[in-house]
């Protein structure tokens, strides 16, 4: 039987996302850590030390460990795991080659985090092919860092990013054209990329436990509940997604965000957590040899309002002070006292120091930034 003609070839998108990225690289670097559990993040100073995991090994998430985590609970779930300090120069580097490598394919490319991004294969007209090409990438990044990394396959670029992580680690997962809605159906609501542990309990509240019950969900109701945003999961949740794969022209922004393992409104443990975010951005900065003019920061409250506050400086500068005295300059402005769910830090208006292009982009925030 031939095809019919008028029919429009189907989009073929490509998400990857590298497994346990920093502690991959260290384990890429210091072989001996190979299978044992590995923590990056603050110092755990004996199980009193401050600060959150950034993220951990497989072997370590096996104890319970979690990006985000007090760096003091991960200590007691397992005292006797390696635990690291981020070496971001190093992870920024890999992140270039990895970024680098999946250029070379050809396609369509946007970088979305430090370790994921996109890839349009719908010239390749099949899934089939698309299959093919995506052991490719795979192959082809073990053999440039010596890393495993995990691949959806599907017809659009969030039901891909579900994907890549259906299997993880070191998973290839592919989702054909007519197949998203059944594919997404039995996950939980929580898979759904931006819908952390606090808006997946509000969902269950309502009997929203799978994305097949999202997608059943009275819409009028979603949206009398979620505002706008009703609408946006409800599309999510029976694979609607239209967004383009988008080529970005250099770094826009970097942004690193920490959401709290319970809300708090204790001011001691909110600064130590923006300073590690001022040195987190700033490793970065120095890594990369840019200089920045603006700076926002974002607070999320319990029951999710969202308030950001930025500051333009002046002139572009690379200074850490700088940096952390604007932080903590509009955190005092814009903190009205409540419990905080998630704090955030945003450097833009980027100048490089150099010429030379950057491949690293940390602008997920783009679109929960408000
Ligand atoms: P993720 O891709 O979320 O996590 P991961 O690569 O460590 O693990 P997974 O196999 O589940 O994908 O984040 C990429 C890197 O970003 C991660 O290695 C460390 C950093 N990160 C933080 O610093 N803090 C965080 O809260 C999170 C989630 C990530
Ligand atoms: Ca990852």
């Amino acid at each position: 039987m031939g095809q019919d003609p008028l029919r429009i070839s189907p989009r073929i998108i490509l998400h990857i996302d590298m497994d346990s990225f920093y502690a991959s690289v260290e384990m890429q670097k210091r072989p001996e850590l190979r299978g044992k559990p590995v923590v990056i993040g603050a110092d755990p100073k004996n199980g009193k030390g401050r600060g959150v995991v950034a993220t951990c090994s497989y072997e370590a998430r096996a104890f319970g460990i979690r990006s985000a985590m007090p760096i003091s609970q991960a200590f007691s779930l397992c005292p006797h795991a390696v635990f690291l300090p981020p070496d971001f120069p190093l992870y920024a580097r890999t992140s270039s080659e990895i970024m680098t490598c999946l250029r070379g394919f050809g396609f369509l490319f946007q970088q979305v985090s430090i370790d994921e991004a996109f890839l349009d294969l719908s010239p390749l007209g099949s899934f089939s092919a698309a299959y093919g090409l995506a052991t490719e990438v795979k192959t082809s990044i073990r053999t440039a860092t010596g890393l495993s990394c995990s691949v959806g396959v599907a017809p659009a670029k969030i039901v891909a990013k579900i994907a890549s992580d259906f299997q993880k680690p070191d998973g290839l997962t592919v989702v054909e054209e007519g197949q998203a809605a059944s594919f997404l159906a039995p996950l939980p609501v929580g898979k759904i990329p931006g819908i952390g542990k606090k808006s997946e309990q509000e969902l269950n509240g309502i009997g929203i436990r799978s994305i097949g019950d999202l997608a059943a969900y009275d819409i009028q109701r979603l949206t009398t509940i979620f505002g706008r945003g009703g609408f946006a999961l409800h599309g999510i949740a029976l694979g609607i997604d239209d967004s383009e794969v988008k080529e970005r022209d250099g770094m826009k922004s970097v942004s690193r965000e920490t959401t709290f393992e319970q809300d708090t409104d204790d001011l001691s443990t909110i600064v130590v957590v923006l300073d590690s975010l001022v040195e987190d951005i700033h490793r970065d900065l120095v890594g990369e040899e840019f200089r920045f003019r603006t700076v926002t920061v974002k607070i999320r409250y319990e029951g999710f309002v969202t308030k950001t506050r930025a500051k333009t400086l002046m002139h572009y500068t690379d200074s850490k002070r700088t940096l952390r005295n604007s932080a903590q300059e509009l955190f005092r402005v814009l903190w009205e006292g409540g419990r905080i769910r998630l704090i955030g830090l945003r450097i833009s208006s980027l100048e490089k120091n150099d010429a030379r292009q950057t491949t690293l982009d940390c602008s997920g925030w783009q679109d929960t930034f408000s």
